[in-house]
């Protein structure tokens, strides 16, 4: 499917939506399930296209992984049940697979290559790759390391102590990967709280690490146990529906089972800030991974400045954060947000291109963008350029927009969230 005709919805959106497993824990439940002993049963795990390359890496890696219809079971054998692969590890979309593979392989005694597709070649991978070869690894690649396609022989690992130079959960989580596999004790250093998934599962697994504000210690030659795990819905799926609640007049959506770890809930703190008509109910006390259900209402909206801590914690809800302000009273600034650039598109320049096309008033800036509120969408030709999260972006705005919307490249979604249309047609009167 090259392009889908989007129509504007004549009336409001209403129902419920049971959110789809949240993908940053559906690959790490497949990496802990496979690198601790014992059966590890998933459910809710998300069957996007990225989770299955997750899955199809460690299958290549020698570990049994079945899928049912309700659950992904895998047969773990700890660190040492890895074995070389004898065919290449392909991540295909997803920058979560291959950055923390490589911290685990980083302490494995044998050589695997591992390749993406194009979006994937150019995202660093110089942050990941530089530390852990620090801690002994042998990683080479195009342009020295800095791009894919990247080979890595792994083995002894030192323990490392790292401030790291940017917020990323996936570059601490493949120091501690690492860190895990090292002789002694590892520091990493945080510049910003980022996702803590990894840290929370270790924990579930029956291994220790420690947290001080930014500093994170880990101990290396932990025996991880196998460990049952529910998915909670994901965030940064639900925050397509709850932009669409917000903006789309005469509204009342429900999504069920959305996670809510505080690493996670940016979204939720600046649609407050900018006045959103949000309700959170029937949230659990999980420790190990918060979920609750969320109402979104039409709302009336002003603009707010989006910037500083908060901005790891909703990293991947900025374009459609960038809609919602296209909708509000005012103008809505982001800013510290740079990391937008090396994402599956240079989410700076394709949120503002797409947008403007679409007769949204928005700029660029270094790191970020300034939007213009109160601006009636036009339709037209728009595309993904292969980002699920710019696809999404623009389906929603084609829900407000005067005249249809057609969307190339919208099979990216499927990254991410494949039944977003179904869930979307659901929801219209
Ligand atoms: O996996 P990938 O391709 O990097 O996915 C994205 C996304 O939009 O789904 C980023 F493009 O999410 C990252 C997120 O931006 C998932 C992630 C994780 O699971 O650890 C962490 C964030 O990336 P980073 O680089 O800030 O660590």
């Amino acid at each position: 499917m090259e392009s889908i005709e989007l129509q504007p919805t004549l009336n409001g959106l209403r129902g419920t939506i049971e959110i789809p497993g949240d993908k940053s824990i559906s690959h790490r439940s497949v990496m802990f399930g496979s690198i601790a002993q014992g059966v590890t049963r998933v459910t809710n795990f998300l069957p996007g296209d990225d989770c299955l390359s997750t899955i199809s890496c460690f299958r290549k890696l020698g570990v049994t992984i079945e899928e049912t219809e309700n659950e992904i079971i895998i047969y773990g054998n700890g660190f040492d049940g890895l074995k070389e692969p004898n065919d290449i590890l392909d991540v295909g979309n997803s920058g979560t697979t291959i950055r923390l593979l490589l911290g685990i392989l980083a302490g494995r005694p044998f050589f695997s290559s591992l390749i993406g597709d194009q979006s994937i070649g150019k995202r660093p991978m110089t942050r990941v790759t530089e530390p852990l070869k620090t801690m002994g690894a042998g990683i080479d690649g195009r342009k020295n390391g800095e791009f894919t396609p990247l080979s890595i022989r792994g083995g002894h690992l030192n323990p490392i102590h790292y401030k790291m130079p940017v917020a990323s959960a996936q570059v601490k989580s493949a120091l501690i990967l690492a860190g895990l596999q090292a002789e002694g004790e590892s520091t990493i250093i945080e510049k910003a709280e980022s996702r803590d998934h990894t840290e929370r599962m270790i924990q579930k697994f029956g291994g220790e690490i420690e947290k001080d504000n930014l500093t994170i210690t880990v101990k290396g030659g932990q025996e991880l146990i196998a460990s049952d795990i529910h998915v909670p819905g994901d965030i940064s799926s639900a925050a397509f529906f709850l932009v669409a609640g917000a903006i789309v007049p005469e509204s009342e959506i429900v999504l069920k089972n959305v996670g809510l770890n505080p690493t996670r809930t940016g979204i939720i703190e600046i649609m407050n800030q900018m006045g959103a008509n949000l309700e959170i109910n029937n949230q659990n006390e999980d420790a190990f991974e918060p979920a609750g259900n969320i109402t979104i209402k039409t709302s009336s909206l002003k603009g707010t400045v989006v910037c500083g801590e908060v901005i790891p914690r909703l990293i991947d809800e900025i374009p459609i954060i960038a809609l919602l302000a296209t909708q509000a009273e005012g103008t809505t600034v982001i800013k510290d947000a740079a990391e937008l650039k090396v994402k599956e598109t240079n989410r700076i320049d394709t949120v503002v291109q797409e947008l403007t096309k679409l007769g949204a008033s928005i700029e660029a800036t270094e790191d970020g963008m300034i939007i213009h509120g109160g601006t009636i969408l036009t339709g037209g030709t728009v595309s993904s350029h292969g980002d699920h999260r710019i696809g999404m972006m623009l389906a929603i705005a084609s829900l407000i927009s005067k005249d249809p919307v057609k969307l190339c490249d919208p099979e990216a979604i499927s990254v991410s969230y494949p039944n977003f249309f179904s869930h979307l047609n659901n929801l219209k009167m």
